[in-house]
């Protein structure tokens, strides 16, 4: 997965045994008011590997009023000290990446080799928010009106685990890009990383209530940002269950929300397609973060001439992307973040074959030799119909479906019939052909041939997916209100 991504190894250091104990208000490390505390578990060998303290509603009041009164003068700086705290911010995280690569893997089981990669995707959030705001103008002319585009005010950032820095980075940097102050609920499996970024961003400098983080339970911390008349607008990344819950809780006050969501993400492998290119990957995108990702390409669409063609390879291949110990160089594929997670994506095996689909590889149980960990045998299942269950829920795990297509009009129907529209893929020698056949995937974003990542395109969902888009110029639209000056 790092090569087709073109990541480079690094030296790694884990640590053990971390409790911790303060969340970040008003630029300053401070004990929370609350108490209830929430072990954190290696999702390799499920031991304890620490705790942390969590906040409670009262904190989330009082970060939320740091920040309130921190807007009155952030959103008076210009672009040019704007650019500068995000040129430190990026400075500041990148000085300790290794150390932030080393405690996700301890944390969430992410591997090695896609850890490294979340890192530089974490690191773009700040340099794409740069080259944003370098060009972006505040102010337009629309008709003989002035149209001033205006910080929103405090925003609430709410996240799950899963990319946990990478979404503090870019969600905040668009922040601080527009001129809003933030409040930042992680999640609480994310707590030792959260706590290195804190320390990170502490370090630049930026003036004290700009941003603050709250550790804590959705439905305390998570539920007070949300439902708060200060806040002005959530940006929300986690399932569509939650971002349906939010964005009720959002409208008591009409706060403005990006909602960036589940995904089943189609991968089109057209007729003419070089599957030897093609097929790893497909590997390599559905089972990046061992699956837990929102753009995972679970269904591959190929046609039904090549179905042979695609599962030998499928087979040859797999090998290549070793399951194991994410803190090993060669590993792929890591275990699932929880115990709860595991037996989620158990349950949706055996559905699979209830529901009469072929296993070509893996099916239930742990892969031998790793029965202490999450760790889930890779999936792959063919004679799947798009209108199962695994065709069309979120697995959030290494679990593929196979799905034959007879032409190009039937596989681009096949890649819309999801409630979700986040990513696509599409492959064909033809790269021209192959952005024909993009062009009418209802997603946010189209992959053509390759795992090419733009951090200033917009990113965000299409139906069920979402609403609103995050980085680039859309991404930082969201956090500004236009007002138009007339006469
Ligand atoms: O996400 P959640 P979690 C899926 C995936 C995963 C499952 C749960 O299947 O296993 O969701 O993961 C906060 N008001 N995805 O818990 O539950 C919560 O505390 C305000 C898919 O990480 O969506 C956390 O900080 N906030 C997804 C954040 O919302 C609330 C990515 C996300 O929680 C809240 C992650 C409330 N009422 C998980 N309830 C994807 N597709 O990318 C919870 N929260």
């Amino acid at each position: 997965i790092a090569e087709l991504c073109g990541i480079n190894n690094q030296t790694h250091n884990f640590n053990t045994m971390k409790t911790i104990d303060s969340i970040y208000i008003n630029g300053e490390f401070v004990k929370p008011q609350g108490n209830q505390v929430f072990d954190l578990i290696s999702p390799t060998t499920n031991k304890q590997i620490g705790q942390v303290v969590l906040g409670n509603e009262h904190d989330a009041r009082t970060a939320i009023a740091a920040a309130k009164e921190a807007f009155k003068t952030f959103s008076q700086t210009t672009k040019a000290e704007r650019i500068e705290y995000l040129k430190r911010m990026h400075k500041a995280v990148s000085r300790r990446k290794d150390e932030l690569v080393d405690v996700m893997v301890e944390e969430y089981g992410g591997t090695l080799q896609f850890c490294r990669m979340s890192m530089e995707f974490t690191l773009s959030g700040f340099t794409a928010a740069i080259a944003t705001l370098e060009k972006f103008d505040f102010t337009k002319k629309m008709g003989f009106s002035e149209v001033q585009l205006t910080p929103l005010g405090v925003v609430g950032i709410i996240i799950p685990w899963n990319a946990s820095n990478g979404f503090i980075a870019g969600k905040l940097a668009t922040a601080v890009a527009a001129g809003c102050t933030a409040v930042i609920k992680p999640s609480e499996m994310s707590a030792m990383q959260t706590q290195i970024m804190a320390e990170c961003l502490h370090e630049a400098g930026l003036p004290a209530g700009v941003f603050n983080i709250v550790n804590g339970l959705g439905e305390t911390v998570g539920a007070e940002i949300s439902t708060h008349p200060d806040v002005a607008k959530i940006s929300f990344t986690g399932s569509s269950t939650v971002g349906k819950i939010i964005a009720r809780e959002a409208s008591a006050t009409l706060k403005r929300y990006t909602l960036e969501l589940g995904g089943k993400s189609p991968n089109i492998l057209l007729e003419d397609a070089d599957f030897s290119k093609a097929i790893p990957t497909a590997i390599a995108a559905a089972f990046m973060n061992s699956g837990q990702a929102c753009v995972a390409a679970t269904r591959l669409l190929v046609p039904e001439s090549r179905l042979e063609e695609a599962k030998e390879l499928i087979q040859t291949m797999l090998p290549l992307f070793p399951v194991g110990d994410p803190k090993e160089e060669t590993t792929a594929i890591g275990p699932m973040v929880s115990q709860k997670q595991y037996e989620r994506v158990q349950g949706y095996i055996k559905l699979g074959i209830e529901e009469g689909a072929s296993v070509l590889t893996g099916g239930l149980g742990h892969p031998e030799g790793l029965e202490n960990g999450n760790f889930v045998k890779p999936t792959v299942f063919y004679n799947v119909d798009n209108k199962m269950r695994i065709a069309q829920e979120e697995i959030f795990g290494p679990v593929l479906s196979i799905i034959t297509y007879k032409d190009e009009a039937e596989a681009v129907e096949i890649a819309n019939d999801t409630i979700y529209g986040l990513q696509a893929y599409v492959s064909s020698v033809d790269t021209e052909r192959a952005r024909g056949v993009a062009s009418q995937i209802n997603a946010g974003r189209v992959l053509v041939n390759g795992l090419n990542h733009d951090p200033e395109a917009p990113f965000g969902g299409f139906k069920q997916s979402g609403i609103g888009r995050e980085f680039g110029i859309y991404g930082l639209e969201a956090y500004l209100e236009p007002k138009a000056l007339i006469g």
